[in-house]
């Protein structure tokens, strides 16, 4: 058994965001498949033996068992000394921007690409809402990234990881990568580095609807 096991689907940019980690650390890991297309995650045995707020990424680390990609990753952080801070300050700005993701950059975005890029809902006021709200965070931490090579700290952290769920996935949302050119730098950035695959080279199941 790998010392690091992740609930996981292809599909998942949350779940993409642990795994990266995991790849880019060089750690002994394994993806555990969840069929969450065929609900497996709405299943009250999912939730009371994986977790009981029905979502991946779940990580098991020894006698561990954690869902929120946030925590994981700051869990991660701590427990292989990699990708985390230098100083309280720079948790914060860490903290400040993986809370930013989570509410804002990748939830409108994630949703965008599952309505519009998976489920092809076509050009659905929902859609155009999601659109304008995803566009919007994009656009602030294009913004951020003017001069800068990465979030926070001049180098990799796992704020980056946190925001680079879903900014890999090949659907069409609409949004192109020519709108925010400092997005796609550090995009080149991420995959440049070694250890970098792509989320439907890292975690398995089906990568259509
Ligand atoms: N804030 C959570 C979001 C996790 C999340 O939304 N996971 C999705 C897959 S990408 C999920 O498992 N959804 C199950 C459902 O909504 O039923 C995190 O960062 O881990």
């Amino acid at each position: 058994m790998s010392e690091f096991r992740l609930h996981c689907f292809a599909l998942s940019g949350n779940a993409y965001k642990v795994a990266l980690f995991l790849a880019l650390a060089k750690r002994d890991w394994q993806p555990i498949f969840v069929d969450y297309l065929n609900g497996e995650t709405k299943t009250k045995e999912w939730r009371a033996a994986v977790n009981e707020q029905g979502e991946v990424p779940v990580l098991e680390h020894r006698d561990k068992k954690l869902s929120q990609s946030a925590l994981i990753l700051d869990y991660l952080a701590s427990a292989t000394g990699q990708f985390g801070p230098d100083s309280e300050e720079e948790k914060q700005e860490i903290w400040r921007w993986m809370l930013f993701d989570n509410h804002k950059f990748t939830s409108y975005y994630a949703t965008l690409r599952f309505i519009f890029g998976l489920q092809k809902a076509g050009e659905t006021p929902e859609v155009q809402f999601l659109r304008d709200r995803a566009r919007a965070a994009y656009q602030i931490v294009d913004d951020h990234l003017r001069d800068k090579s990465f979030l926070v700290g001049e180098r990799l952290t796992i704020a980056d990881l946190s925001l680079a769920g879903y900014v890999f996935m090949p659907e069409a949302t609409g949004i192109s990568d020519s709108e925010f050119p400092n997005i796609q730098a550090w995009k080149a950035r991420i995959m440049a580095m070694p250890g970098w695959k792509h989320p439907y080279d890292l975690m398995p199941g089906p990568t259509s609807v």
